[in-house]
């Protein structure tokens, strides 16, 4: 069983990719899990490719820093031409009105002029993504279920029209994590691409920058400490932070504080000291370019030997080579 998940570097990670997915990766990760850096999956809208190199190399050092093994992990760009040509392949087997039946592309394309002919197809390159690691489960949320099902939809009638060459993957709900919300609008979740971070903590943030976004919290009406999702989504949103970082449960660690300054100042201190190490150790690997260089090329190669086979085999039969 091979399950694959990856981390599109649309801006700095944040808290929120920490706690709800990073921490656990490292935690749990198995030998057969594989992580990568989707950055080719943040070109579908307007991008700088600048930034877009520095955040997919900065992603990199965050997931090794946080623990993930280096034998897991690459870099989506690394392997772009075996990727686009499967891209294309898998493009030759699905259908227009499959492709613009999405959901995401629907909701992303609205109202926006000049949409990206890659909004619509990107669900083919996550099909590709997934194909050619021959994944047989993919941890996703609600959102990207149907790409996983597009992906099940190719796959199958690619075995069945050509001939057997890939895994069918499926879609599995991964295990329950807090949601971790913006710190100013507790009804947003925490965005890597948020326009406006002062309520989005990156990973990389300052002890001290992190201590003014967290005491800066909106913490609703009220002055008691309270766990109640629904009426107090700001205080219950430190609260599961604090929980995340520290073990507990929120509702025993309301009990434990009378004022909103003591429960931002714990929250605070316990985020600063989480992020600490890996902070620490995602600099001090961001300063050796050769390290991060040699990951990954080991990366690129082990992703492309491991779907070298279903590439080739796709391709002859396909009649193409
Ligand atoms: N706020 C969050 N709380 C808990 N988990 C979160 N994840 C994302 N945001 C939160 C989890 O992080 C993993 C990697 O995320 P992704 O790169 O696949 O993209 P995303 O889910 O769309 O994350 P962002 O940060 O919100 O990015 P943008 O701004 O580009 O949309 C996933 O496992 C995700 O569940």
């Amino acid at each position: 069983m091979t399950r694959l998940s990856g981390v599109t570097p649309s801006g700095h990670i944040t808290l929120g990719n920490y706690l709800g997915a990073i921490q656990r990766w490292a935690a749990e990760g198995t030998e057969h899990d594989l992580y990568f850096m989707s950055d080719l999956h943040a070109m579908t809208t307007s991008h700088n490719p600048g930034r877009l190199r520095s955040l997919a190399t900065e992603g990199l050092a965050v997931l090794i820093s946080a623990g993930i093994s280096p034998e897991r992990l690459f870099v989506q760009s690394d392997i772009a031409r075996e990727l686009g040509a499967l891209t294309w392949i898998l493009e030759c087997t699905c259908s227009y009105g499959e492709a613009a039946r999405m959901i995401q592309f629907k909701e992303k394309a609205k109202g926006q002029a000049g949409v990206r002919l890659s909004l619509l197809t990107y669900p083919t390159l996550m099909a590709a993504d997934i194909l050619l690691q021959g994944a047989s489960e993919v941890p996703v949320g609600e959102d990207q279920r149907q790409h996983v099902e597009l992906a099940r939809t190719l796959a199958r009638r690619f075995n069945t029209t050509y001939g057997e060459v890939f895994t069918m993957p499926q879609a599995v709900l991964p295990p329950a994590a807090a949601r971790v919300r913006d710190l100013s609008d507790p009804t947003r979740k925490m965005s890597k691409s948020a326009q406006d971070t002062a309520g989005v903590v990156s990973v990389l943030d300052e002890p001290d920058l992190i201590g003014r976004k967290i005491r800066r919290a909106v913490t609703d009406g009220g002055s008691e400490v309270v766990y109640s999702p629904e009426d107090r989504p700001g205080l219950a949103n430190l609260l599961e932070i604090l929980a995340g970082c520290t073990g507990g449960s929120p509702a025993d660690l309301a009990a434990e504080h009378t004022t909103y300054g003591s429960l931002k100042n714990a929250t605070a201190e316990a985020v600063i000291e989480t992020l600490r190490p890996l902070r620490e150790a995602t600099n001090a690997l961001l300063q050796d370019p050769a390290e991060l260089d040699r990951v990954r090329k080991a990366g690129a190669a082990r992703a492309s030997e491991r779907g070298d086979h279903r590439l080739t085999s796709a391709l002859r039969l396909v009649g193409a080579g």
